[in-house]
């Protein structure tokens, strides 16, 4: 936690209810899977004087004068991105995932041209076409997703389909399969059909840098991935993509869907490639990887039912059917005894997105913390134990549980 020397005197009210949310990531189990711990070099470089400084444009090409150490903060963090990913171009300004995702539609399609993605129930994404989303309310979006019975995505009936609807692009990439997504073999497919090849990895980036993952980078047009999750860097995202798209993406980017890019994320972003570039950052996604599996073999040898049978990332969706609860029942009896995770739906979910059958749990936060397996096991243990038997009696001891990991 980085002191704060002004806010608490300037603003009281807020600064307290900021320490409150310390409190809260302190002493609590962070699961929620896209959420982590962003180191303070990351939020120190998040809150500095860069905030103040308009730079529409990009580095060398800026709409306004005395950007010179701006142009060189942000080249920086473009070096790294290309240089970690192995990525042709990297456009480092897009504030977040979803406007990352319609700059890279726009910037390659027509409204109302046909994309290929994964259905949100099945672990897409709002903005990967559902129709309350703009990307659905712009492009026609046809929508791939698991079989039943193994609740894993088929790439034989993901070929088929597009042979069928021909998109003009296919997406994958997603927040909610605890699987590995085939990425070569969707830009195989992509290729077959002729359509763009575009991954969304957004979760998976960190795992891709500690080479837990397969990268889509080699194999797709364009990549977009938030800094946030596994990556565990500042709130944002970036674009990767190969020359020939550069200046489409960078056009679309700015002016297409940004005005003055926040060249205070941006170097919080360049800190976050930077310890990325190390081995003890490697480890770190690789045991990342090693939590989730034990975690989910503990949950599913305590009689939990866990969506495709476990997981090869960094996350996991229980199933709260034969528990009798919904998942937005269990998600709130674990965030009250500490443990934060969210509900979620699951594949042909029979629940409503707001109060749905599922429970998705991440083990970036809790690994960046120092938890391994051991922790894992006790972790999954009380989380079974509590949904299992959420009486008043087992709140107090998975409350008791959780002070004692986490002031350790
Ligand atoms: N909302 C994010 C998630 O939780 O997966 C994706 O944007």
């Amino acid at each position: 936690m980085i002191p704060r020397h002004h806010l608490p005197i300037v603003d009281p009210e807020l600064d307290a209810l900021i320490v409150q949310e310390e409190k809260r990531q302190h002493d609590g189990l962070l699961m929620i899977a896209s959420e982590n711990l962003a180191s303070d070099a990351v939020l120190e470089a998040a809150g500095t004087v860069l905030t103040n400084k308009y730079a529409e444009g990009y580095p060398g090409k800026r709409y306004y004068t005395g950007a010179q150490y701006i142009d060189q903060i942000e080249q920086l963090a473009i070096d790294r991105a290309k240089k970690l990913f192995g990525a042709e171009h990297a456009n480092v300004q897009p504030n977040a995932g979803s406007g990352a995702n319609l700059a890279c539609y726009f910037a390659l399609l027509e409204p109302g041209d046909t994309i290929l993605a994964m259905n949100l129930s099945h672990g897409g994404h709002l903005t990967h076409g559902h129709p309350v989303s703009l990307s659905g309310k712009l492009f026609h979006f046809v929508h791939y997703g698991v079989e039943q019975d193994t609740e894993m995505i088929n790439m034989d009936n993901v070929a088929a389909l597009a042979r069928e609807v021909k998109p003009k692009l296919i997406l994958s990439g997603f927040t909610s399969y605890p699987r590995a997504v085939p990425f070569s073999r969707f830009a195989e497919i992509a290729r077959e059909v002729g359509a763009y090849a575009m991954a969304d990895m957004s979760h998976i980036a960190g795992l891709v840098v500690g080479g837990v993952h397969e990268s889509p980078v080699p194999t797709h047009d364009v990549v977009m991935t938030t800094t946030t999750k596994t990556l565990r860097g500042p709130r944002s995202a970036i674009i990767l993509c190969k020359e020939q798209f550069a200046k489409q993406i960078d056009k679309m980017v700015f002016p297409g869907m940004q005005g003055g890019p926040l060249e205070h994320i941006i170097a919080a972003k360049a800190v976050c490639f930077k310890e990325a570039m190390t081995d003890e950052y490697k480890k770190y996604q690789q045991q990342i990887a090693i939590n989730a599996k034990v975690l989910a073999e503990t949950l599913m040898a305590e009689g939990l039912r866990l969506v495709s049978g476990g997981t090869d990332t960094h996350l996991m969706i229980i199933d709260c059917t034969p528990l009798g609860i919904s998942g937005k029942q269990g998600a709130d009896t674990l965030a009250e005894c500490g443990i934060y995770a969210n509900f979620n739906m699951i594949p042909f979910d029979t629940r409503k997105p707001a109060d749905p059958s599922g429970i998705r749990l991440g083990t970036p936060a809790l690994t960046a913390r120092g938890m391994k397996e051991p922790e894992m096991k006790v972790i999954g243990k009380l989380i079974a134990d509590l949904l299992k038997n959420p009486t008043d009696e087992q709140k107090e001891k998975t409350k008791g549980t959780v002070r004692e990991m986490t002031s350790k």
